[in-house]
């Protein structure tokens, strides 16, 4: 070793002692060319998943303190924490007949979709929101919220939340609520349906929190039917549908047309038998959630057949295209709003796809 090479490995050393870390021997991962994420492209089989959920039904009893019984999807990449990406929380909750899960509120926010069933309502800032098949249900950041299962079947359904961002961050609180949900009653439809879920009429009431949606359902037959039009209006021969065969919506907020939650974008794709969609890659995580049908994921270099319930995770920048084998149903989440508010987007998402 020559004498500088022992001055360098001191200063290292040095370095080290002083909690202090120099740019230039780790730049490549700190500022890669292009986003190299630590999670990994995944799929979670329903047919693991909800064996797995029931049996947490059987054993584990939901109160205060755990407060839900909700089982994250944990990336294989990300060391073991319960994350689908690094912004994004997804977990499949379970609830048991006559359970009630008690009221609390924290800065993440928060959806449900039920990909099957019905019979719980959740309660979110004391207006009973009924859940079922098909239905997107908001809980946004520090509005109080419990769940309530009247029904005599258990019921599941799959939460997304902005956790893992949050906990980076370092934002997050948390209240208890009551133990008890605040309101039992069982309406087939809540009182911020009744306000605003009239077709592109808004009512004259002050709404301030412009980044949240004051709608805390979105209902399948709507999403269904618009999916539904865009497809029959191609078939006519109108403009409608993304691509050939390709219908997509997503969920907005009837007050200002933007994203439903601060930190989530939502979607429903709905792609033909035999389609493939066009290949892309995205700044940012996505989640997608097979509603309805078969096919298969090309995330990367490798492929992934789906069928009803299956989750799928898309890292940043991973190149990504679906086929149907039948005609296929998704539903999708993404932390986009975050990407996009802040200027991380690249908007030609599409070019640059490569997959073999
Ligand atoms: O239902 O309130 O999956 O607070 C994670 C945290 C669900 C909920 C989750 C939560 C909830
Ligand atoms: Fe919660």
């Amino acid at each position: 070793m020559t004498a500088t090479e022992s001055r360098l490995e001191h200063l290292y050393a040095d370095f080290a002692e002083a909690h202090l870390s120099p740019l230039w021997t780790q730049l490549g991962d700190l500022m890669p060319a292009a986003p190299t994420s630590q999670a990994v492209p995944h799929v979670w089989k329903w047919s693991a998943l909800y064996p797995l959920a029931e049996l947490a039904g059987d054993l584990v009893p939901v109160g205060r303190g755990g407060e839900r019984r909700a089982i994250a999807l944990a990336n294989p990449g990300l060391g073991g924490l319960p994350f689908a990406t690094p912004t994004l929380w997804a977990a499949i909750q379970y609830l048991g007949p006559d359970e009630t899960a008690p009221e609390h509120r924290h800065s993440q926010n928060a959806f449900r979709f039920v990909v099957d069933g019905e019979g719980v309502w959740t309660v979110v800032d004391g207006d009973p929101v009924a859940m079922r098949r098909g239905d997107l249900l908001l809980t946004a950041g520090w509005q109080f919220h419990g769940h309530h299962n009247p029904s005599g079947r258990p019921m599941a359904w799959i939460d997304g939340l902005d956790i893992p961002f949050v906990h980076y961050t370092d934002t997050g609180f948390f209240e208890f609520g009551p133990a008890a949900v605040t309101d039992r009653t069982t309406p087939p439809t809540s009182r911020s349906e009744r306000l605003w879920a009239h077709p592109g009429l808004s009512p004259l009431v002050r709404h301030h929190d412009t980044m949240t949606s004051p709608l805390a359902a979105y209902r399948w037959e709507h999403t269904d039917a618009a999916l539904r039009a865009q497809l029959d209006l191609q078939d006519e021969g109108h403009p409608g549908a993304l691509t050939p065969g390709h219908a997509g919506v997503r969920y907005s907020n009837p007050a200002t047309g933007g994203d439903v939650l601060p930190t989530i974008r939502a979607e429903f794709h709905r792609v033909r038998a035999g389609i493939q969609t066009t290949p892309r890659r995205d700044v940012g995580s996505c989640v997608y959630q097979v509603f309805n049908g078969t096919g298969t994921f090309d995330l990367g270099e490798t492929q992934h057949p789906v069928a009803k319930g299956d989750l799928v995770v898309v890292p940043s920048w991973t190149p990504w295209r679906v086929s149907a084998d039948d005609e296929l149903d998704l539903f999708s989440f993404s932390d986009a709003p975050i990407v996009e508010r802040l200027g991380l987007n690249r908007g030609l998402a599409v070019q640059g796809a490569q997959l073999p």
